[in-house]
Parts: structure tokens; C-alpha cells; sequence
């Protein structure tokens, strides 16, 4: 029998907006918080033209001594974030102005388990985040929760090099049951790690892990990796027993590799770079290791050191959605570096088609299409775009407002291709927009590359009143929610 045909975005779409803790909360050292790996992350402008090898965000064991004795003499934007932590309410009440149905977050594990290792949660850091839902749920707001987005507590760096060690798969396990427990009844959606296929980006903003004290970073970065992808599907497990109604999901920074040419060998490095990528979700939505990994591994000399019962553990802990952040796309072709290319955000070969956003990043509307009908071929599960958004140096007006129309336009063509995404079949989620009120930039940890919807003024050195102004954009959404994505 066939499905009928979906013409429009499904009743309860889950539209909304996206942050990160360590992007927005601030008060890095207030109500019990440990630091975190990214209260350490090092300033490289990793947009530097040319900068593909640069573009690692790793942090060396002399940085982070250095860090840690003198940390005033280094530039560290995520601790300022945009002060959420004190202003959640005001935040909340104008995301439910918008109409939001939903708004992603994470827990900054660092609140909960101040160095990771304690026998006892942090109660205040508990409390903060249920004040956090509580106001969600007045605006009947669903919240959507990532357990750990490029962050967890430094020390588990210090003591153990991050996830590279076994050690913390079971500290990771405990900390989701004590999040599961507490928030059971608040939160309905749960995403585990960040964008996991970046870890091929940067091993310490992925995986909390120095590379500097591996022998073979590669290795590395797939045996952080394998841990993982235990200690999510531990969690998965874990929030299936303690919240049968919760839905928990995978997810990667999706970008589509295309090949340069019609050239079979250019199209076989496509796809490849495509399976790297997708090699993430492959093991926590099919629940086992992809047999093209066995002759990656090989061809790479790369052994990934396992144990008998993690078989069992990934079949046992298989997600229930696919989440992915959607950016741009990729040209690739075949040539020796390519598989190192993959999951950076860099692409060497200009798309001639394409337009390039101020930080370069190529504008490509159809391929978040592309990509949520090969995701939905692939594992058959609903998905959730839990990331899309342009980051722009935006301008306040004469008449003090921001009249950000570029913002609306990249939106608009994404959100048209979702929709006919879903009426090619593919059963989609939710939509939440990163960056839906200004925040730092993870990446070029700047202020002033803006993706949100609400303006927030603060400059790169962290000055400014913290107003809040929404943009044009703002208004734009509010048409677009209200319409379940008809008004665009
Ligand atoms: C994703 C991250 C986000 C976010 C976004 C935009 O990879 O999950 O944390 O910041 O990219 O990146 P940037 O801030 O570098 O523009």
C-alpha cells in the first residue's frame, strides 16, 4: 500500500531554536560549575584563509598548564557566553514570543559532576537546569537536551586524556542516570554527544583528548570515538528503562560530499568521504560497526581496541532518532588527502553553483534535501535538522533595528527544501535553528558571527549592555511557526 502523500510540514513539528551551554550560559565559575574543556578551548581563527590543517581546535598539554596557572592572560570568549544562565527567563519568554515549540540545549556536565568524579551530583547545577525547564514548560515549550555539546569537565583531561581512556564510559553512564532521573518528567528529547563525526575535526573539542599525549591521533580519535559509542548507547539503554516515553537521538554535522567530476574515481572518493561521515550514525542507529570501517582501519594500520561485550552494548543501545547540524556541502574529488578532509568544515574545491556565506561557507539549500533522503534511506528513522543557521556580521540600524533580510532568505530556501523533503517521505522531527539568540561562535569563538534571531549586544572583547533586540528575523519566524512553515 502507499503512504499517503505529506504536503506540508506534520502537526506537532517541533520548530524551534538551538544553543550550547558553553555558549551561552556565562557564570563559567558560579553555582558549583568545574571548568571544562571548553573553558580552555584555544583562540586560533580557525577561518584563516587556508587554514584546512590549522583547523583542529586542539589544545596541547603545555597550553592547558599555561591555561590553568594564568588564565587571565588568555582570550577565553565562551566563559563570557551571553550571560542565559542570569537572563534564561527574559530568553525563554521571547523564544515563546516566536512561537518556539521546542529549544535545544545542553547540560554542561561540568554543573552536574563538577570534576566528573564525584559520588554526588552538584545540586545547585541540578536545580539551575530544572528552573531552565520549568520556564520551558510554562510556554509549553519542549526542551531538547544534548548531554554533551563540545564540553565535559577538565579534569577528566587531566586525569584520564579524555575519551580516549575506558575510564570514563561508566562516569558518563552515571551521569545520564542522575539527568534521566531528575529531569524524567521535564524532558522528552535527548540527544547524547555533539556532532560525534567532528571528533575527526578536533579531538579535544570532541573528545576532551590531547593530542600531543597520543602516539597516532587517528587511532586515537576512532578509539575515543568507540568510547564513545559504548557510553551513548549505555545512556540509550539507560533513558529507555528510567523514561519510556523519552526519544533519544545520534547526531553528526552532516555535509554531503559531492564529486568534482563524473569521473568514477572522483565519484568513489565521494562516496567514501560520505561513509566517514556517516560511519557516526551507521554504528548508533544499525547498532554495529559498518563492515567498510574493517578495510579503513586496515588500509590506515589503525586497531581500535575492544572488548568482547561491546558488540552487545551498541546492538543494545540503538538510537531512536538521527540529528544532524546542516551547514553547507562539500566538492571532493580523488586525490591522497582525501579522507582527511572529511568532517572538516573546510572544502578545498569551490562549487562553482554555489554562494559562500562571510566565513565562506558554501549556501546550499538542495543539499540538506539530499541529505535528509539519504539519512532516511538509510536507517528509516525519524530525523531532527537540530542545526542550520547563517552566521553574519550584522549591522543595527539608524532606526535600532536589525534588518537582516540575508538571514531570511538563507532560512526560507532551507526550510522549502525540508518541506519537500518531507514529501518525498522522509519523516522529520523538528527544526531548530542554531544560534536562535546571538551567542559565541564555537568556532571562531567571536561574538560578532551572529546566527540568532535576537540580537544580543556584546562585541568580540566581551563589552556591552546585554540588551536583547529581536532582528527582522525574528518576526519572519514568528509568521513561519505560526504557519507550521506555510508563510515563508
Ligand atoms: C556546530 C556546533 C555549534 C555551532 C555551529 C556554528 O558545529 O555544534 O556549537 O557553533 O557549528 O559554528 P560556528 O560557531 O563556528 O559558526
Amino acid at each position: 500500500m502507499l503512504n499517503n502523500l505529506q504536503t506540508g510540514f506534520p502537526e506537532g513539528f517541533l520548530w524551534g531554536g538551538a544553543t550550547a551551554a558553553n555558549q551561552i550560559e556565562g557564570a563559567f565559575d558560579e553555582g558549583g560549575k568545574g571548568l571544562s574543556t571548553s573553558d580552555f578551548a584555544a583562540y586560533k581563527d580557525p577561518y584563516a584563509k587556508g587554514a584546512v590543517d590549522n583547523f583542529t581546535f586542539n589544545v596541547s598539554s603545555k597550553e592547558l598548564a599555561e591555561y590553568t596557572e594564568q588564565p587571565e592572560k588568555y582570550l577565553f570568549p565562551k566563559r563570557w557566553g551571553i550571560d542565559f544562565y542570569h537572563r534564561y527567563q527574559e530568553d525563554i519568554a521571547l523564544f515563546a514570543e516566536m512561537g518556539f515549540k521546542t529549544f535545544r540545549i545542553s547540560i554542561s556536565w561540568a554543573r552536574i559532576f563538577p570534576t566528573g568524579m564525584e559520588a554526588e551530583p552538584n545540586e545547585e547545577g541540578l536545580a539551575f537546569y530544572d528552573k531552565v525547564f520549568d520556564e520551558c514548560a510554562k510556554y509549553g515549550i519542549e526542551p531538547l537536551v544534548t548531554m554533551s555539546h563540545y564540553e565535559m569537565p577538565i579534569e577528566l583531561t587531566k586525569k584520564y586524556n579524555g575519551w580516549v581512556s575506558r575510564e570514563l564510559i561508566p562516569l558518563f553512564e552515571n551521569y545520564a542516570r542522575v539527568i534521566f532521573t531528575r529531569y524524567a518528567k521535564k524532558v522528552r528529547y535527548w540527544i547524547t554527544f555533539n556532532e560525534m563525526n567532528m571528533n575527526l575535526n578536533s579531538l579535544y573539542t570532541g573528545a576532551g583528548t590531547l593530542a600531543d599525549k597520543v602516539d597516532n591521533v587517528l587511532a586515537a580519535t576512532y578509539q575515543a570515538s568507540h568510547h564513545q559509542f559504548l557510553a551513548s548507547a549505555l545512556a540509550v539503554k539507560a533513558a529507555h528503562e528510567i523514561m519510556p516515553e523519552a526519544q533519544i537521538g545520534c547526531m553528526i554535522n552532516q555535509i554531503e560530499s559531492y564529486a568534482k567530476t563524473t569521473k568514477p574515481e572522483d565519484q568513489l572518493q565521494a562516496l567514501k568521504s560520505n561513509q566517514l561521515n556517516m560511519f557516526y550514525p551507521d554504528v548508533q542507529a544499525r547498532g554495529a560497526y559498518p563492515t567498510y570501517m574493517t578495510r579503513y582501519f586496515a588500509d590506515n594500520n589503525l586497531k581500535i581496541v575492544m572488548e568482547e561485550q561491546d558488540a552487545a552494548i551498541l546492538k543494545e543501545g540503538k538510537v531512536d532518532f538521527v540529528a544532524i547540524s546542516y551547514y553547507m556541502s562539500h566538492v571532493t574529488e580523488a586525490r591522497p588527502d582525501a579522507a582527511k578532509l572529511a568532517g572538516s568544515f573546510d572544502s578545498p574545491i569551490k562549487n562553482e553553483y554555489l554562494e559562500l556565506t562571510q566565513w565562506d561557507w558554501p549556501i546550499d539549500p538542495i543539499g540538506l534535501r539530499i541529505s535528509l533522503m539519504k539519512l532516511y534511506d538509510r536507517y528509516e528513522l525519524p530525523l531532527f535538522v537540530c542545526e542550520n543557521g547563517l552566521g553574519a556580521k550584522d549591522v543595527v540600524s539608524a532606526d535600532g533595528k536589525i534588518h537582516d533580510d540575508y538571514r531570511i532568505d538563507y532560512l526560507k530556501k532551507h526550510v522549502e527544501q525540508m518541506k519537500e523533503a518531507i514529501m518525498d517521505g522522509v519523516e522529520l522531527m523538528g527544526y531548530t535553528t542554531w544560534g536562535c539568540i546571538d551567542l559565541i561562535s564555537c568556532g571562531t569563538s567571536q561574538m560578532s558571527k551572529r546566527y540568532g534571531f535576537i540580537y544580543v549586544d556584546q562585541d568580540d572583547q566581551g563589552q556591552g549592555s546585554l540588551a536583547r533586540t529581536p532582528k527582522d528575523s525574528f518576526y519572519w519566524y514568528k509568521d513561519c511557526i505560526a504557519s507550521n512553515g506555510e508563510n515563508l
